[in-house]
């Protein structure tokens, strides 16, 4: 979820420092995507590399930020020259292989830190951007092989199980790239991966599976060819088919350099923005593609032919302008992370909802189920947009649950001295983990026995230590100061967390079916609301000069009038309110006339009938209400004159779908209005004063 950065010279000498300057400004240029750690692994010793098989690796991680990494490494310049890092040294031929992380698998440390190793002599070091889901079955199988691990990650069985690979070959010929390619078979989950082995020097082999990852290349002369053959291996003979890939001239060759300098350098990142400074020639890799580079050839390979694969990648030509580069093609943080949601949920669900078996496990909760399973109530306890998730998710809760739910504000709940008991279970509900009412609330609670469980979005952080156990959401690292992807991924582990307390009860099995089903469909959903980002950015620009904005809804939809007024309000300085819809004639319709703007969020639920109602009174009031409905609602349609049709969804998951459009039209307002929407005015990321 973070960021690789690996750079390869070949024969183009390069000093070691400049390489570790490379792969450092690398890094900085991934920084804006937020990260815990950083770590690099380049070829140690004091030695000319002879070309010979053993050239050490020496591995510098550090916690925290890229600067303090750096600080570390050129500490080492001054007192480390002596022991193995010359730092005039040079080098023909190299590869270096950098990374930033936000960590899901274990805590925020040097340890958990990539690359990760295969063994105290670092023989294999891998990067690695995702999660693998199926880790513990390989870790115990490679424990069973005596290996020993040292980290809490995921990653480490990659560098593990690589060397087990290497260590358990049988032809002594076998390729960097075959091993990479036996490795990803056995994962499951999401990667884009480096490598690097000393048994390998000079070479480094990247692959990818749902994390991006793209090469870029540099070379003094031209390339003769745009297009890279994907070369397969035959199944029955065990040959490699296609043309080889040697930047040659032979005319078999169907990617090569023009002249005959041979020299080139090769980059792998998982964003564009860390290359864009070095080169515009990129290729962009797909799902399963293992991409090596040996002896200065770049080649691309696939393990088997499926249907309707093309036959080559592209080298493409990248047309970013400098200014773009730090966020990717994005002009603010909340933009990126609001078009990231389609991933970010599949990130938050992964290797917890089991689509086949149509069944969910959250691995924080199991252990502590049979105990949620018996309490008396479920308190759920956070801020601003993590409380409107709670508020958002509560119907589903009380439904799949069956138990009392109390959603309330952590600052008033402490204010109240509420009473807590021991069997009540209490949900802390934070993005940072670290928000300080949140934080006071959940000692408060735990004082007081009470089951603590934390939701939130940095592993390590406070809340996620403090708390009994808890579910970490997954969604990378939420930059924007307004909440955009971690409230869709709060919502989406609330909505796990029901359906696992509900696992049980066969009478509900058709409603938990058809709710995982949807989640199935949601990232797909979620692409088709982001695709009406300029109908709503037309919409903003009629509401840009209005001096206030009513949100009105009911049922599984009050929570995202609730959020949709917060976006307007931390972002555009504009007075906006949620409103209940059916609290309407019990005050806020006095507000109600031909100029002031109202939004309706009409969804074919329960509410839907009342829904309408509510659109009468405001319609009868001369207001010319945006609705928020399902695509092709007839009465909203002939009702409104503007409207936003939304695909159709189950009741309890139209929360998600709502909200983006409200997400997107804070954001375009805000930047109408001329505001710093990654920064608004007054407010901060992380709220860690009360
Ligand atoms: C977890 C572990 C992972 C591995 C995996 C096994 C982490 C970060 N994740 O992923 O290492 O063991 O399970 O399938 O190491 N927790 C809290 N409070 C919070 C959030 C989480 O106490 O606010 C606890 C939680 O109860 C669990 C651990 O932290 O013990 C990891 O939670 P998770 O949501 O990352 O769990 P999972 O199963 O997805
Ligand atoms: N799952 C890996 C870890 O926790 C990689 C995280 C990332 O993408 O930065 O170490
Ligand atoms: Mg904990």
């Amino acid at each position: 979820m973070c960021g690789i950065f690996a750079y390869i010279n070949f024969l183009v000498p390069k000093q070691r420092k400049a390489i570790l300057e490379l792969l450092i400004n690398g890094l900085k240029r991934l920084e804006y995507r937020g990260y815990d750690s950083a770590g690099l692994a380049i070829d140690g010793g004091n030695k000319e590399p002879d070309g010979a098989n053993d050239r050490p690796i020496r591995i510098i991680k550090k916690r925290g930020k890229v600067k303090a990494l750096e600080d570390e490494i050129f500490a080492l310049r001054d007192f480390d020259v002596q022991e193995d890092l010359d730092f005039d040294l040079e080098y023909d031929t190299h590869c270096g292989i950098a990374h930033t992380r936000w960590a899901t698998h274990g805590v925020p440390n040097e340890v958990n830190s990539h690359p990760q190793r295969s063994d105290e002599e670092n023989e294999f070091v891998v990067v690695h951007n995702g999660i693998i889901t199926n880790y513990k079955d390989i870790k115990k199988l490679l424990e069973s092989k005596n290996m020993v691990f040292e980290s809490d990650t995921d990653t480490e069985i990659i560098a593990k199980l690589i060397k087990y690979l290497y260590d358990n070959r049988e032809d002594d010929k076998i390729t960097f790239r075959e091993l990479v390619e036996s490795v990803i078979l056995q994962l499951e989950g999401a990667f884009a991966l480096a490598f690097k082995s000393k048994r390998f020097p000079g070479e480094c082999v990247a692959t990818r599976r749902g994390s991006p990852l793209l090469i870029g290349i540099k070379t003094k002369t031209k390339l003769a060819s745009n297009y890279v053959p994907i070369l397969y291996k035959d199944s029955r003979d065990n040959v490699e088919k296609g043309p080889q890939l040697e930047r040659s001239f032979s005319s078999t060759t169907d990617f090569e350099v023009v002249g005959d300098a041979k020299e080139a350098e090769y980059f792998f990142t998982s964003d564009a923005s860390a290359i864009i400074e070095h080169t515009n020639r990129v290729i962009y890799l797909e799902d399963n593609d293992v991409a090596a580079i040996k002896d200065g050839s770049l080649s691309i390979h696939r393990l088997k032919k499926e249907q309707g694969d093309t036959m080559s990648r592209e080298v493409q030509t990248l047309k970013m302008e400098i200014q773009q580069i730090m966020k990717g093609n994005y002009k603010y943080f909340m933009l990126k992370e609001i078009f990231e949601q389609p991933e970010s949920v599949i990130n938050t669900m992964r290797g917890r909802v089991n689509f086949e078996t149509k069944s969910v496990c959250l691995g924080g909760l199991q252990d502590h189920m049979h105990e949620i399973l018996r309490c008396r109530r479920l308190l759920f306890l956070a801020c601003g947009t993590s409380y409107h998730s709670a508020i958002a998710t509560r119907q589903l809760i009380e439904e799949l649950t069956e138990l009392p739910v109390v959603v309330e504000l952590s600052s008033d709940f402490l204010d109240r001295h509420t009473p807590v008991f021991r069997d009540d279970v209490a949900f802390f509900i934070s993005q940072s983990g670290e928000t300080a009412d949140t934080l006071n609330a959940l000692r408060y609670c735990k004082s007081r026995g009470a089951l603590t469980v934390g939701i939130t979005n940095t592993v390590g952080s406070s809340i996620s230590r403090e708390t009994h156990c808890g579910v970490h959401l997954n969604a990378g690292p939420e930059i924007g100061v307004a909440s955009t992807k971690a409230y869709t991924s709060q919502f989406v582990s609330l909505v796990m967390f029901a359906l696992m307390m509900n696992q049980d009860r066969l009478s509900f099995t058709a409603r938990r079916h058809e709710i995982i089903q949807e989640l199935q469909d949601l990232p797909n959903k979620i692409k088709q609301v982001l695709e009406m980002d300029n109908q709503i950015a037309k919409l903003a620009g009629e509401l840009v000069q209005k001096r206030s904005i009513l949100l009105m809804g009911r049922g599984f939809n009050f929570a995202t009038c609730l959020e949709g007024a917060l976006k307007i309000k931390e972002l555009c300085y504009l007075h906006s309110e949620g409103i209940l819809a059916g609290e309407l004639k019990h005050g806020p319709l006095a507000l109600v006339d031909e100029d002031m703007p109202v939004i309706l969020v009409m969804m074919k639920d329960g509410t839907y009938v009342k829904c309408q109602n509510a659109l009468r009174q405001v319609v009868a009031r001369k207001s010319k209400p945006i609705i928020i409905c399902e695509k092709g609602d007839e009465d909203a349609l002939s009702t409104a004159s503007r409207t936003i049709e939304l695909p159709r969804c189950v009741d309890c998951l139209t929360g998600i779908l709502c909200v983006i459009p409200l997400q997107l039209l804070a954001y375009h307002i805000a930047v109408l209005r001329g505001f710093d929407v990654d920064c608004p005015r007054n407010l901060a990321k992380s709220v860690t004063v009360e």
